[in-house]
């Protein structure tokens, strides 16, 4: 296979994106086309071209080149809310020219969820839990994150429910909630990092869960002794937008 050929397929691969497209009829003349990149889309933000792109085509033969557009709806991750994307639009471009030239592509539009903080056990770091049955009714504290750009008071906490990553295993639900200033986003620069910073000014929801229901809702159980497992919390916000947030626990 030769480079051309390869980076083409890389490209598909990477990108998402189908290449141009080119269709020569009589006359000799060329319709070429070009998709916009990759779309990212969160939820509130129209998925239309005036936000993610419009295609451009190019042709030799004399008068208007209409270009058009269709959407197909594309679910790379089921119906599992612990994911970053909510769906995925494929939207094939076609371009047709007054010679009878059509050339067309397929642009890829992310449609994501809200990133959030979720901060485990707050103030401690890392986020051990017992799953033996040593570990009697304790609750386990976990708490969505607020910011200047995110306001723990615009979501539903009757939505709130956790998983393990993938959707691995759940949803449990929490037992309580409150409002309360209790920790600082982390800087996720790694894997299952975590802080014990306290109070940052920005109030954040308090979520009180059962560790027994904890337990055997996500299977922890049964996972090794001092391996760290990510959970999600997912939740919506009062205007509908869906999010997601996740943090590291510890078995022990
Ligand atoms: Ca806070």
């Amino acid at each position: 296979m030769n480079t051309t050929a390869l980076l083409s397929i890389l490209s598909v691969l990477l990108l998402g994106e189908v290449a141009d497209a080119a269709i020569f009829r009589d006359r000799g003349t060329t319709l070429t086309i070009e998709c916009p990149p990759t779309g990212k889309v969160f939820c509130g933000t129209p998925t239309t071209p005036d936000f993610t792109g419009e295609a451009t085509a190019t042709s030799n033969c004399p008068g208007q080149v209409v270009i058009t557009y269709t959407d197909a709806p594309a679910l790379p991750g089921a119906n599992c809310l612990a994911r970053r994307f909510n769906n995925v639009i494929l939207r094939t471009w076609t371009a047709t020219d007054a010679c009878g030239n059509t050339a067309s592509c397929t642009q890829t539009i992310d449609v994501v969820r809200q990133d959030w903080s979720l901060d485990i056990k707050p103030t401690s770091c890392p986020n051990p839990i017992q799953v033996g049955s040593n570990g009697g009714n304790a609750a386990v504290m976990i708490a969505l994150l607020g910011k200047a750009t995110q306001n723990v008071l615009d979501v539903d906490p009757a939505s709130v429910a956790i998983w393990r990553e993938d959707c691995l295993a759940g949803p449990v639900y929490p037992v309580s909630y409150g409002y309360e200033d209790v920790a600082a986003p982390w800087q996720r620069d790694v894997r299952c990092g975590c802080t014990t910073q306290g109070p940052d000014g920005f109030v954040d929801l308090r979520l009180r869960f059962e560790r027994a229901q904890l337990v055997q809702g996500l299977g922890l159980a049964n996972l090794p002794q001092g391996s760290t497992h990510r959970l999600v919390l997912t939740a919506r916000t009062f205007s509908g937008c869906e999010l997601v947030a996740s943090d590291c626990v510890r078995i022990q």
